[in-house]
């Protein structure tokens, strides 16, 4: 029963470099801190870790803003350390995959100090440049971090495009040795011996060449029509993935940013990424269990059968979903977070586990501007102060573009620092890490940690739940979703009951098989027969 593409059935952990274990007493996550981590992640019953970028960087951006693709960040450790950890990693069977950033690189690369040096540089077209009196020049593009994408260049008298900060340059993917440098850069560490890349902003790679401005909708927002999903993109990362796929079992999978099915599946399948997030489904801002339906649903109608949707509540650029779900209420939380936790590591596709999620880290939050680290806060923060806003004003604007939330520091014991580093960390602990932590969730047979556990372990022994196809997938009266997966003669019927009224159930309408009762985020009560009652907000396993 060995799979042909390990990636189908793999749960995949994301570690935020700098903030998952601190080694050598910065304050700073690093290598040696992360593989002392391997064990606990092994026993967890984590297959694959998603590593956010390591390179050497300015780290305007957390190492979003690359300035040499074949260096580790002496922060991180040295290239020995990265090589130690895969192996490692490797020995526990868990496989690794690398972000890479292919859009942009930081302005302190050498590619972007030699494009910048001369507009006869011979590296002059390997980034986006415009004189102020061509077309396109300082169109109405914008930044995500706020202001214009064009940023002015002394020197050479032209503007220079950035999607991101001014420190990360975008690109001119056009370029034939742009793509063949960027290969060049993968082969590296796919001789490493990682098993695979996340790509980030995939769809940006391609711009408009007649840079026309983008349209504004009704509230004022830029609609990304020129500088995103272009023509001529999915040939580009068709080549991309080509190359990487010419070796077997390379797992590519492309952060697509959008929460439309119909631009999202463009980017996925043969010849192409193997899978791309799904924000359709991820991005939720409040919780609906009716929307989620709707969205499991939208991807199972839409996905080919080459298609296998991604699944994931949080991440380094999203708050952390206990918070955004939990509506401030302590029971709720934590009944919700084992709810999402069930989803996705029983509905049909990848989960992707965002570290700290497995013992409900909430969000943590900046109060004052001079705790804020990530850039989009900061630069939102300056771009109000300069347009007249308030200090206060300014705050509530950087806190709502702010993605420090879920950035903090992991939680692994109740010591001052929560036991990933003895220093303080480069950013501040999340609410309650005193007492929310790995070593007492260890303990507690109902705690978040516990119930994921038990999940994972039994997605590792029934393929029904970690690959099965939907044979039903419904949405009950009282705000339950449920659905039954087979593979082969084996099924699995999860019902994920949202709702805050009890549930009485008829299993037998699920399946003709007799099926026991795995894993439960609750009591259930049975009534007699196949007759079952379940209480609010408790989500159920049973296999046949
Ligand atoms: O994210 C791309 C992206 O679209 C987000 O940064 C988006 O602007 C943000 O979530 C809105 O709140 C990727 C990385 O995941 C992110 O961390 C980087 O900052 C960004 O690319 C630039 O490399
Ligand atoms: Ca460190």
């Amino acid at each position: 029963r060995y799979p042909k593409k390990w990636w189908q059935e793999t749960v995949f952990y994301e570690i935020y470099m700098p903030s998952f274990c601190d080694g050598n007493g910065d304050g700073i996550g690093d290598f040696p801190g992360i593989t002392s981590k391997l064990d606990y992640l092994e026993e967890l019953g984590i297959g694959g870790i998603w590593l956010t970028p390591f390179y050497l960087s300015p780290k305007i951006d957390n190492g979003y803003d690359i300035s040499d693709y074949y260096a580790v960040d002496p922060q991180y450790g040295t290239m020995a350390d990265f090589d130690y950890f895969i192996h490692e990693a490797h020995q526990r069977g868990i496989r690794v995959i690398v972000d890479l950033v292919l859009n942009h690189t930081s302005s302190a690369h050498a590619w972007f100090q030699e494009s910048r040096s001369s507009r006869l540089s011979p590296k002059r077209d390997w980034y986006i440049w415009k004189s102020p009196d061509e077309q396109g020049a300082l169109n109405n593009w914008e930044s995500f971090f706020g202001g214009s994408a064009w940023e002015w260049d002394e020197g050479t008298g032209q503007y220079y495009y950035h999607a991101f900060a001014k420190e990360q340059a975008d690109l001119n993917w056009a370029n034939p040795e742009v793509r063949r440098a960027m290969k060049d850069v993968m082969g590296f560490w796919l001789e490493k011996g990682i098993d695979g890349f996340r790509l980030d902003v995939i769809n940006f790679l391609k711009v408009s060449g007649e840079f026309l401005d983008n349209p504004v909708d009704e509230k004022g927002r830029q609609v990304h029509r020129y500088d995103q999903n272009q023509d001529g993109i999915l040939e580009a990362i068709g080549d991309i993935c080509g190359y990487v796929h010419e070796r077997e079992g390379i797992f590519m999978v492309g952060e697509v940013g959008s929460e439309d099915m119909d631009i999202l599946r463009r980017y996925s399948g043969s010849g192409l990424l193997d899978v791309v997030f799904n924000f359709n489904l991820g991005s939720q801002e409040r919780f609906r269990p009716a929307d989620l339906y709707r969205e499991l649903q939208l991807m199972e109608d839409q996905h080919t059968s080459d298609q296998l949707p991604t699944l994931f509540f949080s991440s380094h650029d999203m708050q952390r979903h206990i918070s955004r779900f939990g509506e401030g209420n302590t029971e709720l939380e934590e009944q919700r977070a084992k709810l999402m936790g069930a989803l996705m590591l029983t509905a049909k596709g990848i989960p992707f586990l965002y570290y700290g999620d497995e013992i409900g880290m909430r969000n943590h939050i900046a109060h004052r501007i001079q705790d804020m680290r990530d850039i989009q806060g900061i630069s939102h923060y300056e771009i109000a102060l300069k347009n007249g806003k308030t200090e206060e004003e300014a705050l509530s604007i950087a806190r709502a573009k702010s993605r420090d939330y879920s950035r903090s520091p992991m939680q692994w014991n109740g010591s001052r620092y929560g036991g990933f580093s003895e220093a303080a960390p480069w950013i501040g602990m999340g609410p309650g890490h005193e007492r929310i932590h790995t070593e007492a969730q260890r303990e507690q047979p109902d705690s978040i940690y516990s119930f994921y556990k038990k999940l994972l372990s039994l997605r590792s022994r029934y393929p029904a739940i970690a690959a099965g196809e939907y044979v039903k997938l419904e949405r009950l009266t009282g705000d339950a979703i449920a659905y039954t997966k087979r593979s082969g003669s084996d099924e699995a019927v999860i019902v994920l009951q949202f709702g805050s009224e009890p549930l009485r159930l008829d299993l037998s309408y699920w399946s003709d098989k007799k099926l026991e009762m795995a894993a439960a985020s609750d009591e259930i009560v049975p009534i007699g027969g196949s007759l079952i009652e379940i209480p609010p907000h408790t989500a159920v396993v049973w296999l046949s």
